[in-house]
């Protein structure tokens, strides 16, 4: 039968057991608030003070006139165009100290996946030999042929004694000229495609863009050096040396920190090192900017860059000048239209082999971090018929 009582028990005895677990539940959760709030200070302790994150991308487009495989221009310019570059690149800081820090970046590229060693045949059955991938990454030969990468191009630990002298350690990109170094690279200059002197053309690659070895470096308002030595090209990655010879390379510059002149600098570079099959590779090159600010509502920049490259008895000669005017339209937005001539000759003592570009380009920034490039250039190799490059991109800073 229904007895009262009992339900009265019971519903005493449940009211009794709601206030222990509501009591229970309570403190727990405030137990479990409390450590929530202690790990979130913790963890946007170690973000703000600790660790930085930012980086950069690239995505952009281009269609040539005719043909592909453009020297020095990357796949996606071809005839009928193609969208590519999904450039990702993060970077991670971490602060250990007020004078130790551990930079690294990481880039994705196209479709990142983890590299292929050996042979993927391309689309049709064919191989995609000097087409997908033309990054050696120091070897003597393309192994590699997925398509997309991940690279770690910054994993390194610097020390700072004085600004005038810091050691670093790890792998780097290799100091060298005016954009190398650059850590926002694609949003800071202002090309849409990178002069020929820092890609690979043909078999010729001036600067190799990694290297893993131990720097000294400093930087002072008028000056700045880097001494290095370092695996050098010849090895996977540059990572393992497969030769008992180092690279040695120097990277100087004198500069103006302020004033109408503020930015122009004159720099000198020095690279060597030896490859797969023990040759010498040598580079010398010289970088300069000139900037003249307060000329109408802008400032005028002519940069130059030229490198000399030996290899063995082949002698290479690779320079670019490029007159910009950037215009502050208002206070965020800002255009920049630039012309440029770009040239490599890849063998001194052979004729009809220069490569040359005129190039017309406009960035378009609507705010710093943000850049639309649109680039247009006349190409022309040795006795070939001159081609025509159209490329659009949007770089981005975060
Ligand atoms: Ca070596
Ligand atoms: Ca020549």
């Amino acid at each position: 039968m229904f007895d009262k009582n009992k339900v009265k028990g019971g519903e005493k005895e449940m009211n009794k057991q709601i206030c222990i677990l509501s009591f229970f539940l309570s403190f727990f959760l405030s137990v479990a608030g409390l450590v929530g709030t202690a790990k979130a200070q913790e963890v946007s302790t170690i973000f703000s003070e600790k660790l930085n994150i930012y980086g950069y991308g690239l995505f952009d487009f281009c269609i040539a006139s005719e043909g592909e495989f453009f020297p020095g221009l990357p796949v996606e310019c071809r005839k009928g165009g193609s969208f590519a570059k999904a450039l990702f690149a993060p970077f991670l800081e971490f602060n250990i100290t007020k004078r130790a820090r551990v930079l690294t970046e990481i880039e994705f590229k196209y479709a990142p996946e983890f590299e292929i060693f050996g042979e993927v045949s391309g689309a049709n059955g064919g191989t995609t030999e000097g087409s997908l991938e033309t990054d050696t990454k120091g070897n003597d030969s393309v192994k590699i042929e997925g398509f997309g990468e991940i690279d770690l191009a910054y994993a390194f630990f610097e020390y700072e004694f004085t600004d005038i002298l810091k050691i670093r350690a790890g792998r780097y990109l290799n100091p060298f000229g005016l954009i190398h170094e650059r850590r926002d690279a694609a949003p800071s200059y202002p090309y849409l495609f990178r002069p020929l002197l820092y890609e690979k053309v043909g078999k010729i690659r001036i600067m190799p863009p990694y290297n893993v070895g131990i720097q000294l470096r400093g930087e002072i308002p008028y000056f700045g050096y880097v001494v290095h030595v370092a695996n050098g090209r010849g090895s996977v990655a540059n990572v393992i040396d497969a030769n008992p010879d180092k690279a040695v390379g120097v990277h100087l510059f004198g500069r103006v920190p302020s004033g109408v002149l503020e930015g122009s600098l004159l720099g000198f570079d020095f690279y060597t090192d030896k490859d797969f099959d023990n040759v010498r590779h040598t580079t010398l090159g010289g970088h300069s900017i000139l900037s003249i600010s307060e000329i109408g509502p802008g400032k005028i920049q002519l940069w130059g860059e030229v490198a000399h490259y030996t290899k063995d008895k082949q002698k290479a000669l690779s320079w670019y000048a490029l007159l910009s005017y950037l215009w502050h339209i208002s206070d965020d937005w800002s255009l920049l239209p630039y012309v440029m001539y770009d040239t490599l000759d890849p063998d001194l003592d052979k004729k009809d082999d220069t490569i040359g570009n005129i190039v017309f380009g406009v960035n378009v920034s609507p705010f710093s971090q943000l850049v639309l490039k649109l680039e247009f250039r006349n190409l022309v190799q040795g006795k070939e018929k001159a081609k025509q490059i159209f490329g659009f991109g949007i770089a981005y800073a975060f």
